[in-house]
């Protein structure tokens, strides 16, 4: 998107500083997100995705209920994410094309990590993850809306699949043979989750629900700065998070990756990761909770595979896709990454 139409919107905002200058940030998958310069700050500017959060308005109020609260909690030891109201008093702004806009601060001195390079980041990725669902605990999940509704349950994310199989063209279907085979095969296994969250065995927490590694900020010497993203803040499990934390800190590689021989299940970064993790938790979380968390892993990082093959089957509806098979390189790397832990954990 061009300068001047991000002049313009950013201008609606309330906030200090002289638009200089824009720069996109490419990494997520769903949003569009650019760095905006000003003669006093920088701010990150994004465009919401209305097609994955129907309601705009919703959404930004979950997230000032949590800004909200963890202001107020002393104990919050990283940074905050904060929203500027438009200058018509919402906290987002619909442009002329019907789209959506959010305005946040820029936390200085950060840097996002695509892949973990040592043990320590790891450890530290676990930490504010950790502390974020920490410090929730006390916030009354009831407040939040269901922003996207049964986001990471297995039953819904098996009806998609079963839909795009029975919908989707032959040749795509061909060339995900053996992925979709693997899915058929783990259906009982990745399911076990739920049923225990459906069976009042795992309790319902406040949730993060995308943790992965470029979602934490870290400062010039590896220390965590930051949890961002708050898009999808929901009444979840904790095996949620910490799955989701698990597939993309523990990879040795990133999800894009296509040579297959190269994704590895990093052991000892999954030890820092909950050494950290259960040290902000483990007075919180049950020994039920802990004792699931490799079945966690493996369920999230399945669920992920799940999604990308429904979207490939779907003909790329949902994610964006940088070339034409991307989903299904995405899918078969998160599925590679599955069998990988069960080695490990079994
Ligand atoms: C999407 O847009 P981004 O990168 O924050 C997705 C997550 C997936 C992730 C895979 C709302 O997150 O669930 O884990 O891609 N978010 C939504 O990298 O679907
Ligand atoms: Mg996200």
């Amino acid at each position: 998107m061009d300068s001047k139409k991000l002049k313009k919107i950013f201008e609606n905002f309330v906030c200090q500083g002289v638009f200089s200058n824009a720069t996109a940030l490419t990494s997520g998958h769903i949003n569009e997100t650019y760095i905006v310069e000003t003669s006093d700050l920088f701010y990150v500017l994004q465009k919401l995705n209305h097609l994955v959060f129907p309601n705009i308005p919703e959404l930004m109020d979950n997230k000032l209920k949590i800004a909200q609260h963890l202001t107020k909690k002393k104990g919050y030891q990283l940074a905050l994410l904060q929203f500027y109201p438009t200058k018509t008093g919402p906290y987002y702004l619909k442009d002329e094309e019907g789209s959506f806009w959010s305005l946040m601060n820029y936390i200085p001195g950060s840097k996002v990590l695509d892949k973990t390079e040592h043990k320590d980041q790891a450890y530290e990725a676990g930490k504010a993850f950790g502390h974020f669902i920490a410090q929730l605990d006390d916030f009354d999940a009831s407040e939040l809306y269901e922003i996207i509704p049964n986001f990471h349950k297995m039953s819904f994310r098996y009806a998609q699949f079963d839909e795009a199989l029975k919908n989707g063209g032959e040749e795509r279907k061909k060339e995900a043979e053996v992925w979709i085979q693997q899915v058929l095969e783990n259906r009982d296994k990745m399911h076990r989750l739920e049923k225990l969250y459906e069976q009042g065995i795992i309790p319902m927490r406040v949730t993060h629900n995308d943790t992965k590694l470029s979602n934490i900020l870290f400062d010039e010497n590896d220390r965590a700065l930051a949890v961002i993203d708050w898009d999808t803040l929901m009444p979840g499990i904790v095996h949620y998070d910490f799955g989701d934390s698990i597939r993309s800190i523990c990879s040795t590689t990133t999800e894009d990756e296509a040579e297959l021989s190269k994704i590895n299940f990093d052991y000892d970064f999954y030890q820092s990761y909950k050494v950290g993790f259960l040290e902000e938790l483990e007075n919180t979380l049950s020994e039920k909770e802990i004792e699931l968390l490799p079945l966690a892993a493996q369920t999230i990082t399945f669920i992920m595979g799940l999604r990308f093959l429904t979207d490939y089957l779907n003909g790329d509806a949902y994610y964006k896709i940088k070339y034409p098979r991307h989903n299904l390189v995405r899918a078969a790397n998160q599925l590679t990454l599955v069998k990988r832990m069960e080695e490990v954990f079994e």
